[in-house]
């Protein structure tokens, strides 16, 4: 018997309380709701895998992993790259990206997981990495917070420890947004790295006018202030601001990557480890972003990114939300603004039993 065949795959549903629904400049959240993979090796270890859904497209997801799954059932554990390339070759005519490159993703993490934890190593000592402490920011920030949601958030993150804090921008009224960042400042004081995310929401104009009013408040880094196609934009808001711009948590390939960085439009490059379809799909765009001398600001995925910044030598920060903590047996922790990879096997936890229930 060959102990690393994958013989079962299972996918669940896990969610976050969440008191009222948040936005962004673009979205209405009104649920986190995460989609889990347990895949079951022939000698039994399993490994998991998580996804970040919110509510959306509940059916075209299960759809997309009902389609993966028989390109993971029987294959070695070990084979991700060759898991990754059936799937992109059998998704090609309703195109590779999107909720099949999730699909591909989930199943590509879950796979290193399980990888781990037979040969009970963490991911990054697989991948030749050293534990070391990966500088960490909170975020948040939502426009629905009221001022006093907004601050008790940013205080919350400065008595935690952490030096960073993100919010949201993209008010319908630029007011808004200035009074937010300032209040945050006032809150922060002038030794905590304040950064903003307008999630695609403004146009160059607007985002223009925003970048000016809010650099008196010493902005760290301008996420996404415009559509992430919109490369002559960016180039523009580059070239005429003195903000650190950093994108990417929208791309399901290296166009953007490459657009941007070949008209030195961008400073932070922020994979998002779903879209890019799973461990190879981030660390190969990590290695390009390396080309053009722009570090790594990951995406959302704490329990990855910190695994992963451990094996390249220019990550600049993980994202810390606290919405999976709860439903995990191990979060990742964080002191002095700072997150440590978990010395456990694989990615280094997983979900408690009672949170999760079938992917109906
Ligand atoms: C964000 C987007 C989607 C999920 C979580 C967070 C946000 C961020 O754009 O970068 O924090
Ligand atoms: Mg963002």
């Amino acid at each position: 018997m060959n102990k690393s065949l994958i013989t079962a795959l299972d996918f669940y549903a896990a969610e976050s309380p969440l008191s009222r629904p948040i936005s962004d400049a673009t979205h209405q959240i009104p649920a986190i709701r995460f989609v889990v993979a347990r895949l079951t090796l022939a000698d039994g270890t399993v490994g998991e895998g998580y996804l970040l859904a919110f509510h959306f497209s509940p059916a075209a997801i299960r759809g997309a992993l009902a389609d993966v799954r028989p390109l993971a059932l029987g294959r070695e554990v070990t084979a991700t790259r060759p898991f990754d390339r059936a799937c992109d070759q059998a998704f090609e005519y309703f195109g590779a990206t999107g909720l099949q490159r999730w699909a591909r993703g989930l199943v590509n993490l879950a796979m290193w997981d399980a990888h781990g934890r037979q040969l009970g190593q963490p991911v990054w000592q697989l991948l030749g990495g050293r534990a070391r402490r990966i500088p960490a920011y909170g975020s948040g920030g939502w426009l629905s917070y009221s001022i006093d949601e907004l601050l008790a958030e940013a205080s919350g993150y400065v008595h935690r420890g952490f030096t960073a804090v993100k919010l949201k921008v993209g008010s319908p009224d630029l007011e808004r947004d200035v009074e937010r960042i300032a209040k945050v400042r006032e809150c922060v004081g002038p030794d905590i790295r304040v950064m903003i995310d307008a999630n695609q929401g403004f146009g160059y104009p607007a985002a223009f006018a925003l970048a000016q009013r809010a650099e008196p408040y010493g902005i760290h880094w301008f996420e996404e202030p415009l559509p992430h196609t919109d490369f002559t934009g960016y180039a523009a808001l580059k070239k005429n601001t003195h903000m650190q711009l950093a994108m990417g948590e929208r791309e399901y390939d290296l166009v953007a990557l490459r657009e941007l960085a070949t008209r030195q439009a961008l400073d932070l490059w922020q994979p998002d480890i779903l879209r890019l379809g799973g461990v190879e799909g981030w660390l190969d765009s990590a290695a390009l972003a390396r080309e053009y001398r722009l570090p790594v600001l990951p995406h959302f995925y704490k329990e990855y990114d910190t695994a992963l910044a451990c094996t390249i030598p220019d990550a600049y920060g993980v994202e810390s939300f606290d919405w999976v903590d709860g439903l995990i047996d191990r979060p990742v922790q964080f002191a002095d603004g700072y997150a440590t990879p978990s010395e456990a096997p694989g990615w280094g936890f997983r979900f408690k039993d009672d949170v999760l229930r079938p992917l109906a």
